[in-house]
């Protein structure tokens, strides 16, 4: 085995990729739990007419016009979150907004995952969580989130976007 030759294949890899995070844009990550891509087929009474996909291709014009990257994520699944917020840290990420769904009232593992990449996030919520059952009303989330902006439908995506813009600039 030529170790040597091996060293030096690695670090060509490693290269464009480091140079690509720290020159290009800067990344804000949109994260959206379960049943959200559900949004606009069901339930539009609690959660709005706007799909999932509009809401994703608004956000992603409101970042482009500020030359921000949006990377925009939906996972049923608890573990994929979790390695998602992971990944951020090596991605460089700046900022998540994050509507975790159900597991905002479950999900210590999502909690534990956003401390430790100490990314600042806002956690967003189409409806009202305190004018709804009372097992909405706790969050795991809230008290280590920079903000929180519930009630206001898919808006409260874009005014949590624009702060994000506002506090990486
Ligand atoms: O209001 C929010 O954004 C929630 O995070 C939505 C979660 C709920 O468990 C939280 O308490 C509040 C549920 C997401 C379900 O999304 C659906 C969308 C369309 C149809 C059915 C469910």
């Amino acid at each position: 085995m030529n170790y040597g030759k091996l060293a030096r294949m690695s670090a060509k890899k490693a290269g464009p990729k480091t140079a690509k995070i720290a020159k290009g844009k800067q990344r804000i990550l949109v994260l959206h739990g379960p049943n959200l891509n559900l949004l606009g087929l069901r339930e539009p009474g609690i959660y709005g007419h706007e799909t999932l996909t509009d809401i994703n291709a608004s956000l992603a014009s409101q970042a482009k016009a500020a030359s921000v990257e949006l990377i925009a994520f939906q996972s049923n699944h608890e573990g994929d979150l979790v390695d998602r917020i992971q990944a951020a840290r090596s991605e460089g990420v700046a900022f998540i907004v994050i509507n975790p769904g159900g597991y905002t009232h479950t999900s210590i593992a999502l909690r534990d995952a956003l401390a430790a990449v100490a990314i600042p996030f806002v956690e967003v919520h189409l409806s009202n969580i305190h004018a709804r059952e009372p097992f909405r009303r706790h969050s795991y989330f809230s008290d280590i989130a920079a903000g929180v902006i519930c009630g206001l439908g898919s808006h409260g995506y874009r005014l949590a976007l624009d702060f994000a813009l506002n506090r990486i600039r």
